[in-house]
């Protein structure tokens, strides 16, 4: 279905093999990421493949909302990942039986999840389907919906808020969803390393690609054994850490909640309220002048971490961000630090950077979500070479390299899993939203 726009050139073969990507990965109720690799629902996965199908099919961008939802927890909490009953237990490593959501008292009856969160971006997926042809239909949706998504924001500034400042702290690399970033090098580093070390021949299929797989299980044990309790988080959890991609993403989706509350009838005011404050403390926590780019802080150490990240672009998400800071940021995406040093931008981590691998997950390769995230910031502060620039490499590295998990920043080459849902719904929103000359 495609509706109000003009494709040009072979965009509507790019179209229509974005749109078999995604029926062919739909399960009837969600849209699996990969169906080899990740064969459950992810949070942020499953956002972004609404935004695509709010484009292609609505009807079910509205199945994959709602089913999300079935995990969330009476706190609040929107697990990161919802796991499928009918996939083999050993499809997946950490599995049900690792997180064994079922044993805490807030979490749901009816299926399995883990108790991480994820990016929050299902307010500002939601307002997609909103701005949709389906108006009517949507509006009814929203209504119900949106309580959910209410639970959903409260939770997160009520018992996430761990450094107390304003901001969302990640409690493990995996709820970044940007899992080996190397901004956790360094507080991953200081958590004590486990006594023994974690049985590899768990793995029935692999783990998440992260640095150091013993501390990344150690800390969930820690955080199940502790019940996941908030006052555990605070006092206690030794990886907690500020991140720019999750607060500017949170601080987008509340703007999006107050959107959604105007549509329904609902009062945005409290909402309103949360943005401004989710705005201060990013600049005040996250902002660093003497380098000018922002950077995650470790509440622990109480430090900014070393390394300028794709992260550090998202807070253009922010309507509201000083002028100044907005040129900046383009001035370092556009350098030879990023954008500037790579054929097919934007890299994931600063090129001139130790920490830099091109091919390393989530340590150098583009991916399609980052570099739609980064042009929808651009989009916000209307910097049209950005976004122009993005829409173009983003284009390019599909059409070369098929819809790859991510790729190489240097020269396109596809790497990870291949139909990888994301990566063909946000084309399919790049085409659609795409500025019209
Ligand atoms: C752990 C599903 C997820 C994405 C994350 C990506 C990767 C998992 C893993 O896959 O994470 O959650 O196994 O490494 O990093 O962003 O949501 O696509």
């Amino acid at each position: 279905m495609i509706m109000g726009f003009r494709l040009i050139g072979d965009e509507t073969a790019v179209w229509n093999a974005a749109a078999r990507v995604l029926d062919a990965n739909w399960t009837g109720t969600t849209t699996v990421p990969s169906p080899g690799l990740y064969p459950h629902q992810w949070s942020w996965d499953s956002s972004f493949v609404s935004v695509g199908l709010a484009h292609h099919r609505p009807d079910r961008a509205r199945i994959e909302l709602m089913s999300l939802f079935r995990g969330q927890w009476a706190t609040g909490l929107v697990p990161h990942i919802v796991f499928s009953s009918s996939v083999s237990r050993h499809a997946y490593f950490p599995g049900p039986e690792f997180w064994r959501s079922r044993a805490q008292a807030d979490a749901p009856r009816s299926v399995d999840t883990s108790c991480l969160a994820q990016p929050p971006l299902q307010a500002l997926a939601a307002l997609r389907l909103a701005q949709g042809p389906d108006q009517e239909g949507s509006r009814a949706f929203l209504t119900r919906l949106y309580p959910y998504l209410a639970a959903q924001h409260a939770y997160l500034a009520r018992d996430r808020d761990v450094g107390r400042c304003g901001l969302v702290s990640l409690c493990h690399p995996w709820e970044s969803g940007l899992e080996n970033s190397p901004a956790w090098d360094r507080p991953l580093a200081a958590v004590e390393p486990p006594g023994a070390p974690y049985a590899r021949d768990h793995h029935h299929r692999r783990t998440p690609a992260d640095a150091d797989p013993d501390r990344c299980v150690s800390l969930i044990t820690a955080m199940r054994d502790a019940g996941y309790r908030p006052e555990y988080l605070r006092d206690d959890h030794p990886f907690v850490v500020e991140d720019p991609l999750f607060n500017a993403v949170f601080l987008a989706s509340t703007h999006a909640l107050a959107e959604l509350a105007e549509i329904i009838g609902a009062d945005p005011g409290p909402h309103r309220e949360a943005a401004e404050r989710i705005h201060t403390a990013m600049l005040e926590r996250l902002w660093d002048g003497e380098t000018n780019c922002f950077r995650a802080r470790d509440v622990r150490s109480g430090q900014l971490v070393p390394v300028a990240t794709i992260a550090g672009f998202a807070p253009l998400l922010d309507p509201a961000l000083p002028i100044a800071i907005v040129r900046h940021l383009v001035e370092l995406l556009l350098s030879a630090r990023f954008a500037g040093a790579a054929g097919y931008p934007l890299p994931t981590c600063d090129v001139q950077s130790a920490a830099f691998d091109r091919a390393g997950y989530w340590r150098g390769p583009t991916w399609v979500n980052t570099n739609w995230l980064v042009w929808l910031g651009a989009l916000t502060h209307h910097l049209n070479a950005v976004s122009d620039l993005l829409f173009g490499s983003t284009l390019r590295l599909v059409r070369q390299s098929g819809f790859r998990e991510y790729f190489d920043p240097f020269d396109g080459t596809g790497r990870g899993s291949h139909e990888f849902s994301w990566s063909a719904a946000l084309v399919l929103d790049l085409l659609a939203l795409r500025r019209r000359s």
